[in-house]
């Protein structure tokens, strides 16, 4: 890890002007390292620029520098943008297809991972260390590695980003290292108050409402100890920015409150002929990895995500079903 880190800070020295993407889908750990990098790589002299792929709001507006992210195409960034960056950072993005399909590795500049989840790696440096709650934890300990000059602002987006992804130190990937990174960021000015208000109040009195009702689609499965919420297209015409994000968060969340089982899914329209899986469980030992894996997604051991090919969601829910029986069974 140290041999990366002076990598790292080799990199940064000779770089010019840096690029830094959030992922698919940004949450929390995605959006504030990216912006928490950006504060420390301009403290450093460096002309940066946050992208996203997709628009991003909700929470996020209340963060002073969201404004500044620039939202574009992949086409439009290959063609025009990408040449004009030397370094390009990826905070949090275990894979290329995390970002967008569409998106080309930019081969001619250097390509930053910094992350925690498992996977192979893409990336001409990478700093991954899969015990990490967060990528917020990684990205801490590279800053204290490099010595930077620490300020409230930067602290405060880490904070976040570690509450995003531990959803509030509750879930079994937060260790001990976990509380002592939070430690040291409230030692350095983090605002707690300011990041949960972020991390918490991220919806609209309507959405809640519709939110609500879909709790009712709930489907709890005894046989395979299982909860599993199938939403057809007509849930998700109102996708507006984060709209999926925040459903599969609000229904997640809510189903973690029943007494058992420990083992949710949702599976959501996303395109047609594609639905999205979102995979989730309460326990360490209950590893739902390899049940995306089976659709060629990824992420976490408590928290996974992949897509399937099916026509409507009555297919897309039997074969996310088949794949759990024969993993399980
Ligand atoms: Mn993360």
């Amino acid at each position: 890890m140290k041999d990366k880190i002076k990598k790292l800070s080799e990199q940064i020295k000779k770089a010019k002007r840096v690029a830094i993407f959030l992922h698919r889908n940004p949450d929390e750990d995605s959006i504030g390292n990216a912006l928490a990098i950006q504060l420390w790589l301009e403290k450093e002299g460096k002309r940066v620029q946050v992208f996203s792929f997709e628009k991003t709001d909700g929470q996020f507006n209340k963060l002073k520098a969201f404004s500044k992210i620039a939202v574009t195409s992949p086409q439009k960034f290959n063609k025009l943008q990408a040449k004009k960056f030397s370094h390009l950072i990826y905070p949090d993005v275990a894979s290329l297809s995390m970002i967008n399909d569409e998106f080309i590795y930019p081969s001619t500049s250097c390509n930053i991972r910094l992350d925690h989840h498992p996977g192979e790696s893409w990336a001409d440096l990478e700093i991954v260390d899969t015990t990490a709650s967060s990528t917020a934890e990684v990205v801490v300990e590279i800053f204290n590695e490099l010595k930077i000059e620490w300020d409230k602002n930067i602290a405060s987006l880490l904070m976040l980003a570690l509450i995003g992804d531990t959803l509030n130190f509750q879930t079994p990937s937060t260790t001990e290292r976990t509380f002592k990174t939070a430690g040291f960021l409230l030692s350095q000015g983090a605002d707690l108050v300011w990041a949960n208000r972020i991390y918490y109040s991220k919806l609209s009195s309507n959405e809640l409402k519709s939110y609500a009702t879909l709790l009712k689609n709930m489907e709890v499965d005894e046989k395979r100890e299982l909860v599993w919420f199938g939403l057809d297209k007509s849930y998700m015409i109102k996708d507006k920015p984060g709209y999926r994000g925040r459903l599969i968060d609000f229904l997640t969340n809510n189903v973690r409150m029943l007494s058992r089982p420990e083992r949710y899914v949702v599976v959501s329209y996303f395109e047609p002929g594609g639905y999205r899986v979102n995979f989730r469980s309460s326990k360490k030992e209950v590893d739902v990895r390899k049940w995306a894996l089976e659709f060629g997604g990824g992420g976490h051991v408590n928290a996974s995500g992949a897509m399937v090919k099916a026509d409507n969601i009555k297919q897309a829910m039997k074969m996310v079903l088949d794949a759990f029986d024969r993993i399980y069974g």
